[in-house]
């Protein structure tokens, strides 16, 4: 099991693998070039063929004149129509695409690679050396891999699958199966009608806590729902007007205070705010900095407590936020967070920016707790309800 990995020392593997994730990325950039320079050219011939069916009578019955204008008319409606088609297959409908498109490279991904690399192949030691290593490689991590690859080497011989196919299904139910916590159930927000919901969201800095807030800002009062947002990150200037940019957008009210005041504040502010006028959801940003453990720890005890005081609720939502390109990091993140403050679930952001969504796998076995959305872009509508079953199809795409 995993000969090449405990052969060579671990720097050599660390080295190894750098190079192994540079070439990768080198190559899916010139992948992802060549293959939109393909489609281009595609869509090109198609359209003129179709607009030369069309204009090719009149062509030739016109006067030279009229040729250069109809031949003219011709070049217009091909730029135009490509750039159109281009626009669809490329960059996709503006709203809510299937999420496999809002993965990353989701065939060139680490998961789309494990389809070439296993389909048609002969189940033998080497493949599962190869598939270790490429699981590895998506973040999935060594130890969840050893597992993984144990459990199939079980079913393969239980069940007595012979071809790589079964052995690519198997896979899937394995991970599948992995995402045990991401029930229906638990991937939906708790959200009370009749009463103030809270939703606490921390995570480290850069991950996407204030733009998911947005997010769900207006996924929620989209809902019918009457929201307001506290902007707990008093750390940064940037940060404040950047939640009060997010208000601006989704028409949702701000509580803020200057810049350098104490986050508490805030949220107690936002809390006593939305209590005594009637709010239904309550979205509290908070400052992640990681660099002193008990300094965060401290700061989430105090907003818990005035969370809890002014809400008279023990039971609220606190949300996670994960970089999903961050890697075993953010793994390593869930672990601290997950110890310092009573987690109900996992937004996994940037998941358009990854072919290494495998961290999911691991972060879900560590903490025990669901995911509850997935962020696939900047945009205000790139936030999706997590769902095991698509996003595991999605990934296997
Ligand atoms: N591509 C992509 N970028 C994201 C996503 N979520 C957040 N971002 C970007 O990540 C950066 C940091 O986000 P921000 O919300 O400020 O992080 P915070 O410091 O945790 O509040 C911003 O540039 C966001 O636009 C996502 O799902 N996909
Ligand atoms: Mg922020």
């Amino acid at each position: 099991m995993l000969k090449n990995f405990f052969k060579f020392g671990k720097k050599k593997k660390d080295e190894e693998q750098k190079n192994t994730l540079e070439n990768q990325i080198e190559k899916e950039i010139e992948d992802s070039q060549s293959e939109i320079d393909k489609i281009k050219a595609e869509t090109e011939k198609e359209i003129k063929k179709t607009a030369e069916e069309i204009l090719g009578k009149n062509i030739e019955k016109s006067e030279n004149n009229e040729k250069n204008f109809e031949k003219e008319k011709i070049e217009n409606l091909k730029t135009e129509e490509t750039e159109e088609k281009l626009d669809e297959k490329t960059k996709g409908k503006p709203k809510l695409k299937p999420l496999k498109d809002r993965l990353a490279t989701p065939k060139k991904g680490f998961f789309g690679k494990l389809k070439e690399m296993l389909l048609g192949k002969a189940i033998d030691d080497d493949l599962y050396e190869e598939l270790e290593e490429l699981l590895i490689q998506s973040d999935i991590g060594m130890n969840m891999t050893m597992q993984l690859v144990e459990e199939l080497e079980k079913s393969v011989s239980r069940k007595k699958l012979k071809t790589s196919e079964q052995i690519y299904d198997e896979l899937k139910e394995l991970l599948k199966a992995k995402l045990v916590y991401n029930d229906e159930n638990s991937t939906k927000l708790k959200l009370q009608d009749g009463k103030l919901n809270i939703l606490l969201v921390v995570g480290v800095n850069g991950v996407g806590k204030t733009t998911s807030i947005g997010k769900i800002a207006k996924k929620l009062k989209d809902s019918g729902r009457k929201v307001i947002i506290g902007a707990g990150d008093t750390f940064r200037a940037a940060a404040i007007e950047q939640v009060e940019e997010w208000g601006k957008r989704t028409g949702v009210e701000v509580i803020k205070q200057a810049h350098g005041s104490d986050p508490a504040a805030v949220i107690f502010d936002t809390v006593k705010t939305a209590k005594n006028r009637g709010f239904d959801v309550a979205i509290l940003d908070t400052a992640g900095r990681l660099h002193n453990k008990r300094d965060l720890m401290k700061e989430l005890e105090k907003i818990n407590k005035i969370i809890r005081e002014q809400s008279g609720e023990t039971d609220f939502e606190t949300l996670l936020v994960i970089d999903s390109t961050t890697g075993q990091n953010g793994l390593e993140q869930a672990r601290i967070f997950n110890e310092i403050v009573d987690l109900t679930g996992i937004i996994l952001t940037k998941f358009d920016g990854t072919a290494k969504g495998g961290i999911i796998f691991p972060i879900t076995e560590e903490l025990k707790k669901p995911i509850k959305f997935i962020g696939v872009g900047e945009g205000i509508e790139d936030l999706r309800e997590f769902d095991t079953k698509e996003f595991v199809e999605a990934m296997f795409e």
